[in-house]
C-alpha cells in the first residue's frame, strides 16, 4: 500500500511538516524511506554475485533513495507546499566516504545497476566509522581531519549476522551491517553489506587520521586507508583485509548451504568478483574453510575456488600492484600462509617464469599474480587499458591463460549523475525524447535528432547557465569562493596524483596569467577550477595542491588579473560536491599522461552533463573519442604507445623540454618572489626540481599542445552554434557509459546468474 510522507508523518504522530526543522524532517524522511524499502523482497536466484570491495565511495543516499522509490517529485511537492525546500533537507545528510575515488565510486555504480535490473547481486566490505579524511586548507596547504559519518540515526541497519574471524594473537567477533541499495522503479532490493567489529574505541585517534597500532583489535574498521594508487605495506591493511575477506567468506557458504548447496557445488551458488587486489586473500581463505572444516581435498577447493571468482584489474602503475611481504602475513593470518604457499607451489612446478610466481624471490606474496592463477576472470576497465595489460603489463599471463582476458569498459548510473544531479537537463531531455533514456541509455542517440536545432542549444546553454548559477549560490555559501557564472568553467576534479597531471594544469594557469599580464587577453573570462585530496603520505601531490592554493591567492586577488582569470582549488571535494560541480562545467580536464589512467569515469559524468572533454588518448577517453568522432572531443599529447616506448628505453629527459622557449619562463615562475611571497619555499623549490630533473609522469612532453589544444577550445566556445552542436553529440553518444550496460556484460559474460 502507496501513503506519502504526510500520512508518515500523521500516522507516527508527529508535529505538521512546516513546524519541523530540516533536521528532523531529514530524520523522518530517513525512516519514511526505509520503511518504504521495506516493502521490497531482496532479488532471488540460485546463484548470487558477491562483489567485494575495500571501498564504497556511495556518497549521500537520500535523493537517490527517493528516486529509485519513484516518489522524489512527490516528496518534494509536499515539502514545498509546508514551505520547506528539499535541496536543504539533503544538506542535513552527512556524506559517507568510504572510498578514496573512482575505484570505490564505481563500486557504488555497479550496486545500483546490478539492483535496478534485478540480479541478485550484493556488495561486501568494511564499515569505517571515519571516511576518507575530511581536508582543510591552511597556510595553502592540505590539513587531514578524522571524517566521521555514523551517527545515530543513518542508512545502515543492524544485522543479528556475525561470525568470528581468527588472526594470529587475537579473534575478532564481527557484526554485519546492511545499507539497502534499492533498485530504480523495482519491487526488489539487494543489500550492501558491511562489516565491522563489535565495539571500536575512538580514542585511539592519533594526530586526527592516523592509527593506533597497538591496538588493532579496538580500531580495524576505524579508518579507510587514504592510498589511492600507492599502496604502501602497512600491517593494517592487511588486518583490514583478511576481517574483510573472512567475513565474506562465511556469508557466502552461509547463504549457499541455507539454499541447499553441499559445498561441492558451491560455485553453482556463488560468485566473487573481487574489486582490485585488496580482497585478494578471499581465494585463499575460501580454500582453507573447506579444506579446514569441510573435508573437500585441496585440489578440489582449488578447482571449485577459481571456477567461483573473477579479478578486476584497476591500475597499471606498478607501485600499486599489492605485494605484501610473507613475514607481515604471518604475522597476521598464518593460517592463510600455509594455503598460499601450496598455491605458490602448484605455480612453481608448471611455470619458471619469475614474472609469474606468486611468491617472489624477495619473499614477497604477489596479490595479483594470484588473482590471475586461481580466478576464472581477468578484467581490465576500459578497451585501452585491457589492451595494455593484455600486450605489456600482464603478458606473460595473457600467453598462459588467453581466455581468462576481457574487458569491462566502466560505466556510471544515470540515475544519479543525471537525474538527481542535473534535474534540469534530465527534465529537458524527457521533453525532447521521452523516458525511455532513464532505463535504456542507448535511447539518449535519439538527441541526435536535434543536433542541428538552434532552439536545443539555446536551451542547453540555459540550463548550464542555471546551472552556473546554482553551484555559485553553493560555493558561495559553504566556501566562501564567488565564481562568475558569465565565465566558462574548465573543471579538473579527481585525486591528486602526478600521472593525472594537475601540474600540468597549473602551469597552463601560470602561462595564461603571463599572457595576460603581457597584454594577450581572453576572450572571456576563464574559471579554473580543482578539486580533489591527496593522500597524506604524497609528497609531491601536496606540493601540488600548495602550487595551485597560492596561485589562486595571487591571481584572484590580482586586480589586472582576475578579471580574466580565476583559480579556485574547492575544499574537502568529495561526491555531493562533484554533483555539483559537473552540471556546471563547459571543460572537463582529463588530462592524464597516456597509458596510465585504467579508465576514469569523471570523464563519463562530464560528457553526460553536457561538458566538452580537454583529453589525452587514455583509458576511456579512447572510448569517448571513438563514440564522437574527433570534431567532438579536444584530444592533445602523445599516444600511449610512444610512452610505453619512452619508458622502456628511458628516453624522456625532462630538462630537454623545460629548456624550450615557452616552458622555461612558467616552470621558473613556481619559484618566483612573487609565489615565494605566498607559498613554502622548500614544497614550491621541490616541485619545480621534480618537473625540471624528473618528471616522471612527463608533463611537459605534453605541455605545448595542451595549451594550444586549450586555446582553440576557447575559441570555439565563443561560437555557440559550434560548441552545442558537439555538447548534444556528447550526451547523444553517452549513453554507452551507463553502468547497466557494464554490468549487463559483467552477466552475460562472466557471472551468469540468470
Ligand atoms: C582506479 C583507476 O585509477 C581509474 O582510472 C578507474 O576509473 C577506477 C575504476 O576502475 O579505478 N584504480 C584505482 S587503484 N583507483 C581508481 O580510481
Amino acid at each position: 500500500m502507496s501513503y506519502n510522507f504526510t500520512d508518515f508523518l500523521q500516522k507516527k504522530n508527529e508535529k505538521n511538516l512546516n513546524e519541523m526543522t530540516n533536521q528532523e524532517i531529514y530524520y523522518k524522511l530517513l525512516e519514511y524511506v526505509k520503511e518504504r524499502a521495506d516493502e521490497k523482497t531482496p532479488n532471488k536466484s540460485k546463484k548470487k554475485i558477491y562483489y567485494i570491495s575495500a571501498e564504497f565511495l556511495i556518497g549521500k543516499l537520500l535523493s537517490n533513495n527517493l528516486i529509485n522509490l519513484g516518489i522524489y517529485k512527490e516528496v518534494r511537492e509536499e515539502l514545498k507546499a509546508a514551505g520547506k525546500n528539499l535541496s536543504h533537507i539533503e544538506e542535513v545528510e552527512t556524506e559517507p566516504s568510504l572510498g578514496n575515488g573512482g575505484l570505490g565510486r564505481l563500486a557504488s555504480c555497479f550496486v545500483d545497476s546490478m539492483s535496478t535490473l534485478g540480479i541478485n547481486g550484493e556488495g561486501v566490505g568494511l564499515n569505517y566509522h571515519c571516511g576518507l579524511f575530511k581536508q582543510v586548507f591552511k597556510n595553502n596547504e592540505q590539513k587531514a581531519e578524522a571524517n566521521y559519518w555514523i551517527e545515530d540515526q543513518s542508512w545502515l541497519r543492524d544485522t543479528n549476522i556475525g561470525y568470528e574471524v581468527k588472526f594470529k594473537n587475537f579473534s575478532l567477533h564481527s557484526k554485519l551491517k546492511r545499507i539497502d541499495i534499492l533498485g530504480y522503479e523495482k519491487d526488489t532490493k539487494n543489500y550492501l553489506n558491511l562489516f565491522d567489529i563489535e565495539s571500536i574505541d575512538y580514542n585511539l585517534i592519533e594526530n586526527g587520521i592516523s592509527f593506533d597500532e597497538e591496538n588493532i583489535e579496538k580500531n580495524l574498521t576505524l579508518f579507510l586507508y587514504p592510498d589511492d594508487s600507492t599502496k604502501k605495506g602497512e600491517l593494517l591493511r592487511i588486518y583490514q583485509q583478511y576481517f574483510m575477506v573472512s567475513n565474506a567468506a562465511r556469508l557466502i557458504i552461509a547463504e549457499a548451504t541455507e539454499k541447499g548447496s553441499n559445498i561441492h557445488d558451491l560455485a553453482d551458488y556463488a560468485f566473487v568478483q573481487i574489486n582490485d587486489t585488496h580482497p585478494s586473500m578471499v581465494i585463499p581463505e575460501l580454500i582453507r574453510i573447506m579444506t579446514e572444516e569441510h573435508n573437500i581435498s585441496f585440489e578440489e577447493a582449488t578447482e571449485i575456488v577459481t571456477k567461483m571468482t573473477g579479478y578486476t584489474n584497476h591500475t597499471i602503475l606498478a607501485e600499486a600492484l599489492e605485494k605484501w611481504p610473507l613475514d607481515y602475513l604471518e604475522e597476521v593470518v598464518p593460517n592463510i600462509v600455509e594455503i598460499i604457499k601450496k598455491l605458490d607451489k602448484v605455480i612453481k612446478v608448471k611455470y619458471s617464469d619469475e614474472k609469474v610466481q606468486i611468491i617472489d624471490e624477495q619473499n614477497r606474496v604477489h596479490m595479483a599474480n594470484m588473482d590471475i592463477h586461481f580466478s576464472s576472470s581477468v578484467n581490465g576497465v576500459a578497451y585501452l587499458h585491457t589492451e595494455i595489460l593484455k600486450n605489456s603489463e600482464l603478458k606473460e599471463f595473457y600467453e598462459i591463460y588467453p581466455n581468462k582476458f576481457n574487458n569491462k569498459t566502466n560505466g556510471i548510473t544515470f540515475r544519479r549523475w543525471l537525474e538527481s544531479c542535473n534535474e534540469d537537463l534530465a527534465d529537458y531531455l524527457k521533453e525532447l525524447i521521452g523516458t525511455g533514456y532513464l532505463t535504456d541509455a542507448e535511447n539518449l542517440k535519439e538527441l541526435l535528432k536535434y543536433v542541428d536545432d538552434k532552439n536545443v542549444y539555446e536551451k542547453l546553454s540555459q540550463i548550464k547557465h542555471e546551472n552556473k548559477i546554482k553551484l555559485k549560490k553553493y560555493l558561495q555559501h559553504t566556501q566562501g569562493i564567488v565564481i562568475d557564472e558569465n565565465s566558462i568553467i574548465d573543471t579538473q576534479i579527481k585525486r591528486f596524483h602526478e600521472y593525472k597531471r594537475q601540474q600540468m594544469n597549473a602551469l597552463y594557469v601560470i602561462k595564461k596569467y603571463l599572457d595576460i599580464k603581457n597584454g594577450k587577453l581572453p576572450e572571456r573570462k576563464i574559471t579554473v577550477l580543482f578539486g580533489g585530496k591527496a593522500a597524506p603520505a604524497y609528497i609531491i601531490a601536496q606540493d601540488i595542491i600548495h602550487l595551485i592554493l597560492c596561485l589562486s591567492e595571487i591571481i584572484n586577488n590580482d586586480p589586472e588579473v582576475n578579471k580574466y582569470l580565476n583559480v579556485y582549488l574547492v575544499e574537502n571535494y568529495n561526491v555531493g560536491l562533484a554533483e555539483k560541480i559537473i552540471p556546471a562545467t563547459d571543460i572537463s580536464e582529463q588530462i592524464s599522461l597516456a597509458s596510465k589512467e585504467a579508465s576514469g569515469t569523471g570523464n563519463m559524468k562530464f560528457m553526460l552533463n553536457g561538458a566538452l572533454t580537454l583529453g589525452t588518448m587514455d583509458g576511456a577517453n579512447v572510448e569517448i573519442h571513438d563514440l564522437v568522432g574527433d570534431e567532438n572531443i579536444y584530444i592533445f599529447g602523445k599516444n600511449s604507445d610512444d610512452i610505453i616506448k619512452l619508458y622502456e628505453t628511458s628516453g624522456y629527459v625532462s630538462k630537454d623540454y623545460y629548456k624550450q622557449d615557452g616552458i622555461k619562463e612558467v616552470v621558473d615562475f613556481i619559484t618566483s618572489d612573487k609565489l615565494l611571497k605566498v607559498g613554502n619555499k622548500e614544497r614550491l623549490e621541490r616541485l619545480q626540481n621534480e618537473l625540471i630533473n624528473k618528471d616522471w609522469f612527463m608533463t611537459l612532453i605534453d605541455f605545448e599542445d595542451y595549451y594550444n589544444t586549450k586555446e582553440r577550445m576557447f575559441k570555439d566556445y565563443e561560437n555557440k552554434d559550434l560548441w552545442y552542436k558537439k555538447v548534444i553529440n556528447n550526451i547523444a553518444k553517452a549513453g554507452f557509459f551507463s553502468s547497466d550496460r557494464t554490468i549487463e556484460q559483467y552477466e552475460n559474460e562472466i557471472w551468469k546468474t540468470k
